[in-house]
């Protein structure tokens, strides 16, 4: 039973740090991801918009043109594009946006079939195989993003045009596995959790009941992709037909418990199993949320919220596997996680959902970003050597620096689209109460009438203040799980709360109220569970949501030979990070050895001082050795 909706993208106008993130994607990352797909650029050009101006062409008979550029789910960059543009228009106003909003989405309606079909990869080179690799071939995968999309616009605008295109297209996927009763599933779910929203954005039965049939079937026929593989004449990249822990296909989805597999496939289908579980009262799907959320979180998570232990696969792999140097991390992989929490959240109201959507929102997730906006991370390991990282085979995902773009581009948009969206996620709300879930500065106006201010500096400030401007409705506040000192004032009266299930409530506060909470500010050393092998013995250190890593720039050029003093102190320091957070400082000892490869002789040590950036910071002044854990002395 869902207990929480989002809110709508024109409910929050941010401030503070969310603001600045929004105005960086508003002003640099959009129109320079339009650029790039634009083909407007010397470099990088990734020819997206092309393949929908190609396909338009061949559909109309204007050219018989089979010329398609790129990967073969090229479509869904420029539908995760349209999606931040969307939000981005609807919470900004600008016409520029706007524009080039209103340009993609007609390229992408002209690129349409008459009866529904769309995906520029297969009406150019493979017209006669639709619908015959979905192992492979991402033809669900596209069209959820471009559902996505179609339903953002809508939301942001009010103007059906997208949709009606993109509602089409889906009637066109009913027909096809519903009513003629094809069968399969996608190899890369996605398609589930857009499907959902496609149904609230319409009131369309039809597209609950097939995003239902998506989660119901897969995994039930484990000879599936093997039957596909052998009638279907012909290959993408030649995906092994019989490993289905990929693509979560092992067993039904009611049935699983661990997470395994490709990490962002794993969490698009656990958010779509969300929805539908709580869409439907389904309690056993439930379950199987909840046990997939503990597998993750309890033990196949980076401290940092990033999921996806290895480049092979881009995926899990067993419990408490979490290698520092060599972690895949993928940033799309910690949006997913993000999606799967809030829609978790929906169905269980409880901040430890929320606790995990904030720790990867600031640390996995916001280091796939440079603070100009403009080079992104695909990979974000917890380690950086210069010369092996992102240089010998091993290592060669783990790039030490970030790329302007990418020959698989799914990460810079679907970090422009959740970064634009951020508020929907932030506030929560319900008939009787409204949702505080993260801490994000701006005004809110929830649909059930309440309109509030919340004034903060968060991350980096921990004083936290709501201003009721219209009241009536109990008030919800998250308080983190690092918070172990949390004070409530209301009207500057210092009050007892209690806490439960990781909100405070405010029962009913009335207009004019002033709600403050001051959160733990101390930075805390983190220490692992002696099972993450990888890590015995170390320590990462953070302040309220962030997770710090110790740069060389920051460390005479030398992180590898610093440990952190036993019971030592961390303090904030007064120096700034790049982009202005602060610093922290932490005692430190530094192991001198000789130039030998292995000695009898123990390491000389010296006292000194580590400096620690925020982890989302980092490699934004060139590659340099990093470590999130150092060992403790
Ligand atoms: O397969 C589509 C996207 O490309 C995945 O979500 C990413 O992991 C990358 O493989
Ligand atoms: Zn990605």
């Amino acid at each position: 039973m869902k207990q929480m909706e989002f809110t709508n993208i024109h409910a929050y106008k941010a401030d503070g740090f969310i603001r600045n993130w929004q105005e960086i994607i508003h002003t640099q990352a959009i129109p320079y991801q339009y650029a790039v797909m634009a083909d407007q650029l010397p470099e990088p050009q990734s020819h997206t918009l092309q393949n929908f101006i190609n396909a338009a062409k061949k559909i109309h008979g204007v050219h018989d043109e089979n010329d398609f550029t790129g990967i073969v789910f090229h479509d869904s960059d420029a539908a995760k594009w349209a999606e931040a543009a969307a939000y981005t228009a609807a919470t900004t106003g600008d016409p520029d946006i706007a524009a080039k909003l209103d340009a993609v989405i007609r390229l992408i309606a002209d690129a349409q079939e008459p009866d529904g079909y769309l995906n520029t990869y297969f009406s150019l080179r493979r017209p006669d195989k639709k619908w015959t690799n979905l192992l492979e071939a991402h033809e669900l995968y596209c069209a959820g993003h471009m559902i996505e999309a179609a339903v953002a616009h809508y939301e942001a605008t009010g103007k059906r045009n997208f949709l009606d295109v993109m509602r089409k297209n889906a009637d066109h996927i009913y027909k096809h596995f519903i009513t003629e009763r094809h069968e399969g599933w996608g190899g890369h779910p996605e398609i589930e959790l857009a499907l959902v929203k496609l149904y609230q954005a319409t009131g369309d039965e039809k597209y609950l009941v097939l995003a239902k049939h998506f989660i119901d079937v897969r995994g039930t026929d484990t000879d599936f992709y093997s039957r596909e593989n052998d009638r279907k004449g012909w290959k993408y990249w030649g995906m092994n037909p019989k490993d289905l822990t990929y693509s979560q296909a092992h067993a039904p989805v009611r049935q699983q418990k661990d997470a395994v597999g490709h990490a962002v496939r794993a969490a698009y289908l656990y958010a779509g199993m969300a929805d539908i579980a709580n869409l439907t009262d389904d309690s056993a799907l439930f379950c199987a949320c909840k046990n997939l959320w503990d597998s993750i979180t309890k033990k196949r998570m980076y401290v940092t919220g990033g999921i996806g232990s290895t480049k092979d696969g881009e995926a899990f792999t067993g419990d408490y596997d979490l290698p520092n140097d060599t972690a895949y991390a993928e940033s799309c992989a910690a949006a997913a996680l993000i999606f799967f929490a809030a829609r978790m959240a929906q169905g269980e109201i409880d901040g430890k959902y929320y606790d995990i959507a904030e720790l990867a929102f600031y640390n996995a997730f916001l280091a796939g970003i440079q603070l100009d906006g403009k080079k992104f991370f695909y990979v974000n390991p917890l380690e950086n050597i210069p010369g092996i990282s992102g240089k010998i085979s091993t290592h060669n995902h783990a790039l030490s620096v970030r790329q302007d773009w990418f020959a698989c581009a799914c990460c810079p948009p679907n970090i422009a689209r959740l970064l634009a969206s951020f508020g929907k996620y932030a506030y929560g709300e319900n008939e009787g109460t409204v949702f505080c879930n993260l801490y994000a500065a701006g005004k809110v106006q929830f649909g059930n009438g309440v309109q509030l201010q919340c004034t903060t500096g968060y991350p980096f400030d921990f004083n936290v203040q709501y201003s009721i401007q219209h009241g009536g409705k109990d008030i919800a506040v998250r308080i983190p799980a690092y918070s172990r000192h949390t004070t409530l004032k209301i009207d500057g009266k210092e009050t007892e709360y209690t806490i439960k299930n990781g909100y405070i409530y405010i029962k009913k506060p009335i207009s004019g109220t002033k709600i403050e909470i001051q959160l733990d500010n101390m930075p805390h050393k983190i220490y692992p569970h002696t099972k993450i092998f990888e890590n015995s013995g170390n320590v990462a250190v953070s302040r309220g949501p962030i997770i710090y890593c110790f740069e060389g720039i920051d460390n005479a050029g030398d992180v590898l030979s610093l440990a952190l003093k036993r019971s030592g102190t961390l303090t904030v320091g007064a120096d700034t990070a790049p982009g202005g957070a602060p610093v922290l400082h932490a005692q430190a000892i530094r192991l001198q050895t000789g130039q030998s490869l292995y000695s009898f002789d123990p390491p000389k040590t010296a006292i000194d001082t580590a400096t620690a950036i925020p982890y989302y910071t980092r490699a934004n002044r060139g590659d340099t050795e990093m470590r999130v854990w150092l060992p403790e002395y």
